[in-house]
């Protein structure tokens, strides 16, 4: 990223991307979500007329390697990177199965992690569509069994009703601002939550979604609470224009990193 630091020492965020691809369903193109933002950084200033300049220094670590990994695999590699963080981390995925694994390694390492998810889907299926119970259908119910608390907004598609007493839906994260103090935030943003005929480029697109404005006015709740790191996920840059929609998931993090201060 253009505004990238050379010196892990003096960043206050690491950024690491995670091209992970192994239990897309619907349109695949996911695993080249992280290539495509860094291009879609040339697009972004670090100056917003209502937020100033952004000062962090952010450092690029590159991408996790997956290549012959197999789900498994990929899973442990990414848990063991998590666990060796030093520093506040944002993540770039890839699907949304990288959430799991990030989450049990946070887990060893604070207390009172909660997770709030920004998404369309519930990702609360019991099986992943593609076998086993690993899948980006399937990590939020990989999540709570772990014990972590999830809140969950931007929903509207689910394969069943959901009975979780770890899982909450909620209309908006101002509803559940009061329970945010002295809790660990992981944040996690899917973005089909965005609706798919403004945002098409996703895999498993759903009608009816949020426009860019409410994503970022709920994003910016988030300003004074404890995020401890955060993901995207799910940009699938096979379709059309993917540059043009590259530099709008790139101005979405940007929004995102000027909340984990
Ligand atoms: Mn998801």
């Amino acid at each position: 990223m253009w505004f990238s630091t050379q010196n892990l020492i003096d960043a206050h965020i690491i950024v690491k991307g995670m091209p992970l691809e192994r239990t897309t369903t619907y349109l695949k193109g996911t695993g080249y979500a992280p290539k495509f933002i860094r291009m879609g950084f040339e697009n972004v200033e670090n100056y917003d007329m209502n937020k100033g300049i952004y000062k962090k220094n952010i450092f690029d670590d590159g991408d996790l390697d997956f290549f012959k990994k197999n789900l498994s695999e990929s899973l442990n590699h990414i848990e063991e990177y998590v666990k060796a963080l030093k520093k506040k981390a944002f993540f770039i995925g890839g699907e949304h199965t990288i959430t799991y694994p990030i989450i049990k390694a946070f887990k060893k390492k604070v207390k009172d992690l909660i997770v709030i998810q920004i998404d369309a889907h519930t990702d609360m299926s019991e099986h992943a569509e593609t076998g086993g119970d690993i899948g980006h259908d399937t990590v939020m119910m990989q999540i709570v069994k772990l014990g972590i608390p999830v809140y969950s907004i931007g929903i509207r598609s689910s394969s069943k009703e959901i009975d979780n007493k770890n899982y909450t839906i909620i209309n908006s994260i101002g509803e559940i601002i009061n329970k945010l103090k002295d809790k660990n935030i992981y944040l996690t943003v899917d973005l089909d939550v965005l609706d798919p005929l403004l945002f098409p480029c996703v895999g498993t697109p759903a009608i009816n979604g949020w426009h860019t404005k409410q994503l970022i006015k709920e994003l910016d709740i988030l300003k004074h609470t404890n995020i401890i790191s955060a993901d995207i996920v799910e940009f699938n840059p096979a379709c059309n224009n993917p540059l043009f929609y590259s530099s709008i998931v790139a101005e979405i993090i940007m929004n995102i990193l000027r909340i984990m201060d």
